[in-house]
């Protein structure tokens, strides 16, 4: 199969809501990471192609148990789009998921454009107009979660929904190392942790997001939000979950999940 045939494969899958074999599999087992993000690009055209904009890139494995699960030293990255972004305090349908978890995270607005290399978390501050809460809802088009390094990229890092909180701060006024976090459904806490869970400080993220892209000969633009991980793990959301994320100084940011 061609990229581009690996690509519509995994982008049906999303679509279809049908969970696929990983691709490592049968049909590319010696995939690359770097052909996995030529699969990825890939996508994101084919997603353009269908109207599509795109908010900004993610990034994902931020943590350094998920590093260590995956055996990894550097995070990955996937994108955004205008579809996947879901209204504060509205009702998503699991209907629309295969098998959907969510995870807490902080987002980044930029103010300006970083162009790596070299580029460090206080030049991304620098560049950064406003912070914000946001529930990142992922769902690998994979049968159980279960892939390794390349398909996880191929797949978009496993990108679905995103909701953002409504409150913005600028990033001078918090520390947000020590942002702590409560990720709660129905009531009950389901993790918590602290910024500093994303690579030490979520402004690393967005950086060594530049450096990566500068790899390719791209950057960073203004105006693009920028999830920078899960500070919280990903917990599978089921019907009539009601999820809450409380950022300190960041506010609340809900969801709940219907039919
Ligand atoms: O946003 C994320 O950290 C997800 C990256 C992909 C790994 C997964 O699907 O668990
Ligand atoms: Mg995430």
């Amino acid at each position: 199969m061609t990229n581009k045939e690996l690509a519509k494969f995994l982008l049906d899958a999303e679509l279809q809501r049908k969970e696929v074999v990983k691709i490592t599999s049968d049909k590319v087992p010696n995939l690359t990471v770097e052909e996995a993000y030529t699969i990825q690009e890939e996508i994101v055209n084919l997603k353009l192609e269908q109207g599509h904009s795109i908010v900004g890139p993610k990034m994902g494995l931020t943590s350094r148990a998920k590093m260590k699960q995956m055996n990894v030293e550097e995070a990955i990255y996937g994108y955004i789009f205008d579809n996947m972004v879901v209204q504060e305090g509205s009702e998503i349908s699991l209907a629309d998921f295969i098998h959907p978890k969510v995870e807490a995270e902080i987002a980044f607005i930029l103010g300006k454009d970083i162009e790596g290399p070299g580029i460090s978390g206080a030049q991304v501050l620098a560049a950064t107009d406003y912070v914000c809460s946001a529930l990142e809802i992922i769902d690998s088009r994979y049968e159980n979660f279960n892939f390794t390094l390349p398909d996880v990229i191929a797949d978009n890092a496993s990108s679905s929904k995103v909701v953002f909180g409504n409150k913005i701060r600028r990033p001078e006024d918090l520390d947000l190392d020590l942002v702590g976090t409560v990720l709660s459904i129905n009531g009950e806490i389901k993790d918590l942790g602290a910024g500093a869970a994303v690579l030490g400080h979520p402004a690393n993220s967005v950086a060594m997001l530049a450096n990566m892209l500068h790899r390719k000969g791209e950057k960073l633009k203004a105006g693009q939000v920028i999830l920078t991980g899960g500070i919280t793990g990903a917990v599978h959301l089921s019907y009539g979950d009601h999820v809450t994320a409380k950022l300190d100084g960041l506010g609340e940011v809900t969801f709940s999940v219907g039919e």
